[in-house]
């Protein structure tokens, strides 16, 4: 039982998406637990992706490929973790600031976000504060993960944060910001909670920010 897994770390890792669906069955089958397959199978392929992007060992194409694979092994998987009640890591809340249309890098960090174990709900690109607060309110988030590309859409998570604090909602969320031109002195001179300079850091920061590192 352990093998099937082991090799469905393996498979994800390699970004096998069709033996990725199979291998999740089959541990399934073999009468593992939903949370088992997610956590010694699917997340920990996952992580070891998050290791090799950072240390530059791996590029992006093939965290894509992985995730694709992380993909077809969570729909098998979503159903059994409702069904048993299993309860993700938190909550995060995606989104790339008004005025920017870009959207890989965020796509990536919701991916390794819930590779990690959390739910995501990806506000979209250029996302105005308004609909962040929305759904700060709605979905009731522990984390918000804003993304911007520009030196010009940057200064928008500035504003973001003064509506965040207007709207009474500021201290109901950890703030993660990250993108190309953003850097750990501006999130700490905006007062953001976390800064990441990539993806599977942003994973990482924002089990930090939980408390839960
Ligand atoms: Co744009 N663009 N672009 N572009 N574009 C850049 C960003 C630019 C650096 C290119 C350049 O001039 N050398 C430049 C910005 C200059 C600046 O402000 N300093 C630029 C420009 C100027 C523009 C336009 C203004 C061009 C024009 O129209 N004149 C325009 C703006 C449109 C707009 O947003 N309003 C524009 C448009 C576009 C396209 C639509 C054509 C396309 C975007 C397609 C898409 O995203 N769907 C595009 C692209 C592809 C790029 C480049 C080439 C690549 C960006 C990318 O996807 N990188 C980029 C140049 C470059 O970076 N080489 C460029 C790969 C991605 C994985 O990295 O997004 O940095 P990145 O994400 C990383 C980290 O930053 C981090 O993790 C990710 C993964 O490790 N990260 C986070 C990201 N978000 C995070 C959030 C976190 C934590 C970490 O916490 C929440």
């Amino acid at each position: 039982m352990a093998e099937t897994l082991d090799q469905l770390a393996k498979e994800l890792f390699a970004g096998n998406a069709k033996a990725v669906a199979e291998l999740t069955q089959k541990a399934l089958d073999e009468g593992l637990s939903a949370q088992d397959v997610l956590t010694n199978g699917l997340i920990k392929g996952m992580s070891q992706v998050g290791v090799k992007f950072k240390a530059n060992e791996i590029y992006v194409p093939e965290v894509l490929i992985a995730a694709r694979a992380m993909k077809s092994g969570m729909s098998i998987l979503k159903p059994k973790l409702a069904e048993g009640g299993v309860q993700p890591l938190g909550k995060v809340i995606m989104g790339t600031v008004k005025g920017d249309l870009h959207d890989i890098g965020k796509n990536l960090v919701s991916m390794m976000m819930e590779g990690a174990g959390f739910e995501v709900v990806d506000l979209g690109i250029d996302v105005p504060a308004d609909k962040f607060v929305q759904a700060i309110k709605d979905e009731k988030p522990q984390v918000i993960g804003m993304s911007a590309l520009l030196t010009t859409t940057m200064v928008q998570i500035r504003e973001n944060l003064k509506v965040f604090q207007e709207a009474g909602v500021r201290d109901q969320v950890k703030v993660l910001i990250g993108g190309a031109p953003v850097t750990q002195k501006f999130a700490d001179e905006i007062g953001a909670d976390g800064y990441a300079p990539d993806a599977a850091s942003a994973a990482d920061s924002a089990k930090e920010l939980m408390g839960i590192a």
